[in-house]
């Protein structure tokens, strides 16, 4: 397939999607037993991994890196768009931290690098009107969180993970990282990020999923 984002969830894996519809459908995982204060590092429900499993819908665009772009718009005061190199020349920053997929597997201290959340929205400046964030990849894949998760401090687009280039088959050459929430929130292969008034629930949020995805709070499914 090609790598621009139109070739909206071509090769879909439809016996995945129906089996994570079902997942919904039948509540998995969920324990009834949350955990608000983040008293155990591992949240409800979930497993420890110490691989790093791979999910997506199946496309896995192959974006060459001189066509990547970044564009962040709609209610901000400056959109702006970014080539890989310019993204690069953006500060960069370490973070670290945990991941946790709703299909159970947890990881923890994944090493990013990357480019702040914070930083990218110091740039386009938010328009007071402004409350939710969406996401597009280059497989077509949507997302929704707001605008005050994706101005969280541990938020971050990165490049890099363990001192690594991030593979494409995790979202290289730039991806979201979200930690907090679980992950179908962090777009791989993002490129583009719209901030608008009115929430729009994305691939997964429209299939049975959580409108918000906080894992100690077992927010699984809608
Ligand atoms: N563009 C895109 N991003 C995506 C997805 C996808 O299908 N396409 N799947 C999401 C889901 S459900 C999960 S669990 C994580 C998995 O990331 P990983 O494959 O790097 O573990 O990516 C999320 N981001
Ligand atoms: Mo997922």
């Amino acid at each position: 397939m090609s790598d621009e984002p139109g070739d909206f969830l071509k090769g879909i894996k439809d016996k995945l999607v129906h089996s994570k519809e079902q997942w919904a459908v039948d509540r998995r995982l969920i324990t009834g037993r949350p955990d608000l204060g983040h008293v155990s590092r591992l949240p409800p429900g979930q497993k420890e991994v110490k691989n790093w499993p791979v999910l997506d819908l199946g496309a896995q665009p192959d974006v060459a890196p001189e066509r990547w772009r970044l564009r962040i718009g709609g209610l901000v005061e400056n959109p702006l768009h970014w080539t890989l190199p310019e993204f690069m020349a953006l500060p960069q920053q370490d973070f670290l931290s945990d991941i946790h997929c709703v299909t159970q597997w947890s990881r923890y201290d994944n090493h990013w690098r990357g480019v702040a959340a914070k930083t990218l929205l110091e740039r386009v400046k938010p328009k007071a009107e402004a409350a939710h964030v969406i996401f597009t990849a280059y497989d077509g894949y949507t997302t929704n969180v707001k605008l005050s998760v994706f101005a969280g401090n541990d938020v971050l687009l990165a490049h890099s993970w363990e001192g690594e280039p991030i593979s494409r088959e995790h979202g290289g050459p730039v991806r979201v990282v979200i930690p907090d929430w679980y992950l179908w929130k962090s777009a791989k292969w993002v490129t583009r990020i719209d901030l608008v008034a009115t929430d729009r629930p994305g691939f997964w949020e429209t299939r049975g999923y959580h409108n918000e995805g906080d894992p100690w709070n077992e927010e699984r499914y809608s």
